[in-house]
């Protein structure tokens, strides 16, 4: 059972569709953007708030392994410039969380399905950060395969995603511009920094294909989210134009790819490459990855530390919308 909340079974037959079904779908084929209040289909509501809520979870989960290094960022320079991209990926929880409030769930709920393990967060943020050259690899390789997959997310068939999608991803690029940045420094400075950065690219290349989801065979939901338009592109689309965009950044770092079986391949106009060990990867979405008692620990560790101040809001926000009422009853 690796698949929860949704259950897709591939994309229905038209002669199978209602009227409804088959007028959305002419919308989504025409190109058109779904609106919050507009009529949808249950699976596709269900399936936008899985990924959108399970897109939100990652970038929040995504902030321990990066803010863990702050404090010991190597320059005042690299410390700001990470505090601020850590902040970013709050911001994009935040605008993934309120695009899935859209379709009628609450934070809250959410939030709950991610700390009783019902809801996932990629795979990628199980893994540690070892030393300050995996800061470099988080970004150019995690950042850079985040984008590869949320470029196309832009066009995606739902409004609200697809705005989110479009500021997320003008952040992100910075993001992976300052992870290469740090392997350029590393790669280029002392051999036991080259080294450094060497071994951060081969503990964090096939975590990064993984991110991509498993291989098409084994997608269960590509079909129907394709037909959607909530996905774009299949999984293995992206992982090859991923590893066909990072191969000439490793050379240019004059660092190599983990992978013996990397070769040109001509006739396809890409590279070749190894598998990750898909085995790994169906045991971290499990949650036994190296890191996810620690991650969800934090998280719901955070969650409950941070109950008296959403209590205190909350008066807050009662308190001055009583006052705005007896102020409005008076002036009556
Ligand atoms: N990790 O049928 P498919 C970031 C699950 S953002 C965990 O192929 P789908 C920014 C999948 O949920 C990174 N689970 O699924 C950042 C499903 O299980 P479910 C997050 C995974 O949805 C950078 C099952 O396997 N990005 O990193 C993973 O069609 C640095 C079957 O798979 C997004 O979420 C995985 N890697 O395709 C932040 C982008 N892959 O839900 C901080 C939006 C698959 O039925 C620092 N999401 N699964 O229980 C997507 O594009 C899609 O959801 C995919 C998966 C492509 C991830």
């Amino acid at each position: 059972m690796y698949a929860q909340l949704v259950k897709s079974e591939g994309a229905k037959p038209r002669e199978e569709m209602t009227a409804e079904e088959i007028a959305f779908q002419d919308r989504i084929d025409r190109g058109e953007k779904i609106e919050p209040k507009e009529w949808m289909p249950d699976g596709y509501r269900k399936t936008l708030i899985r990924q959108i809520g399970q897109h939100a979870h990652s970038e929040i989960v995504g902030q321990l392994p990066e803010g863990n290094w702050i404090t010991r960022a190597p320059t005042l320079e690299r410390k700001a410039i990470l505090l601020a991209k850590v902040q970013d990926e709050a911001g994009h929880g935040l605008y993934l969380y309120s695009a899935a409030e859209t379709l009628g769930v609450s934070r809250d709920e959410l939030l709950e399905k991610l700390h009783s393990g019902n809801m996932k967060y990629s795979s990628i943020f199980n893994y540690p950060t070892l030393n300050w050259a995996d800061i470099g690899a988080v970004g150019w390789l995690v950042d850079g395969a985040a984008i590869m997959n949320q470029v196309p997310l832009q066009r995606t068939s739902y409004g609200p995603y697809s705005r989110a999608m479009i500021r997320i991803c003008k952040e992100e690029s910075f993001h992976q511009r300052q992870g290469y940045d740090i392997m350029m420094k590393m790669a280029s400075g002392t051999p036991e920094q080259k080294a450094m950065a060497q071994d951060a690219l081969n503990r964090f290349w096939y975590p990064a294909l993984m991110m991509f989801g498993p291989s098409d065979k084994d997608s269960v939901h590509s079909v129907q989210s394709m037909a959607w338009k909530i996905k774009i592109n299949t999984n293995d689309e992206l992982r090859q134009k991923f590893v066909d965009q990072t191969v000439p950044q490793a050379k240019y770092l004059g660092l190599s790819i983990p992978d013996e079986n990397l070769a040109w391949n001509e006739e396809k106009g890409g590279w070749d490459f190894s598998e990750p060990d898909w085995s790994e990867f169906f045991a971290v979405i499990a949650g036994n990855g190296p890191c996810n008692e620690e991650r969800l620990g934090a998280r719901v560790k955070a969650w409950e530390d941070g109950a008296w101040f959403r209590d205190g809001l909350m008066a807050h926000a009662e308190k001055a919308e009583s006052r705005r009422r007896a102020s409005r009853m008076a002036a009556e």
